[in-house]
């Protein structure tokens, strides 16, 4: 029997649609059967584990899955831990928020220093250790499994240290964001041990899937006709592009066709001023795979 590579993904929450969706999106068709652990990809030598976030990086240590995607924030707390921390593949650019450091109006925060002696109530006690250390602050964690924003009124601390998206939850709890400890978004992370010749295959193509699907989302290929002399400027202003192709357009020495591949949103202004440059018949058109 061949050897099934594994994906440890969330079975619900805020990460657990869209980790679904960027697997789909590599093109590999998931099968949702009637085993609510285990989803079977029918195209390729996959497995999909269904599981709480909070699992998944102890799962890919352990080598009981071969991948997992989680939050940064949910990494970074493992990591802080020490031993055989999973590592990081690569940011999906899904499930962004911030950890952060977050006080009631009275509280006077001039910056780290205001923390020292102060009670912060977190679930993220490692991460946040590492933040005050740095800032040689020594604070007082409480370690709290959930509905951190509460404690300031419970009397538990005085400021907390929590996620924060929107941040209506800090402002129906009177507090407000005073720090940022951590950027997050969703991650895909895998286990430090070797796999076998086979199954490395296999992850070797499921990166590259997923990293195309990343790569290509947001990215937009620009084509455009344009003077030779202007073509310099034309680089400097196609947003993350490499380096252009530029080919020559027939009966014209003056002129030549330019493509490139652009990393980041394509606007207007972009348009505009790829026209003050010299440039005409301007083409912006989606990329569906890249790899
Ligand atoms: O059941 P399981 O253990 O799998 O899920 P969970 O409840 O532990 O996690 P879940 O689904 O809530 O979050 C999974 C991951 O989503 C987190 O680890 C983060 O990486 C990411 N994420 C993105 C968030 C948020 N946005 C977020 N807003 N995680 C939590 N929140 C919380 C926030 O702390 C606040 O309490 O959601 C609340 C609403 O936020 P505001 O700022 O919009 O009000
Ligand atoms: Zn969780």
């Amino acid at each position: 029997m061949s050897q099934r590579l594994r994906i440890a993904l969330q079975k619900s929450g805020r990460l657990a649609d869209k980790s679904l969706e960027l697997v789909e999106s590599a093109g590999l068709r998931v099968v949702k059967g009637a085993n609510e652990l285990l989803y079977r990809i029918e195209n390729a030598p996959i497995d999909v584990l269904r599981v709480r976030d909070d699992d998944i990086p102890t799962f890919v240590a352990d080598g009981v899955a071969d991948f997992g995607i989680v939050g940064l924030n949910v990494l970074a707390e493992r990591s802080s831990e020490g031993e055989r921390a999973p590592e990081e593949v690569m940011r999906l650019g899904f499930g962004r928020c911030a950890l952060k450091i977050a006080a009631p109006e009275s509280f006077r925060y001039e910056g780290p220093h205001s923390l020292d002696g102060v009670r912060i109530a977190t679930s993220y006690p490692g991460v946040l250790r590492r933040f005050l250390d740095e800032h040689g602050v020594g604070a007082e964690i409480v370690k709290m499994r959930g509905a951190v924003e509460v404690a300031p009124r419970l009397k538990l601390s005085q400021v907390v240290c929590d996620l924060v998206s929107t941040g209506a939850t800090l402002e129906a709890n009177g507090l407000a964001a005073v720090e940022t400890v951590l950027e997050s978004e969703a991650v895909l992370i895998r286990g430090r041990r070797a796999l076998d010749p086979e199954l490395q295959r296999n992850a070797e193509s499921f990166v590259d899937r997923v990293g195309g699907v990343v790569a290509s989302r947001g990215a937009k290929y620009v084509m455009m006709n344009a003077p030779r002399s202007a073509l310099p400027q034309i680089s400097a202003i196609l947003p993350g592009a490499g380096a252009p192709t530029v080919t020559p357009l027939a009966g014209r020495d003056d002129a030549v066709a330019v493509h490139a591949v652009c990393q980041e949103s394509v606007f207007w202004e972009t348009l505009e001023r790829l026209k003050g440059a010299g440039a005409s018949a301007i083409l912006v058109l989606p990329i569906e795979k890249m790899m």
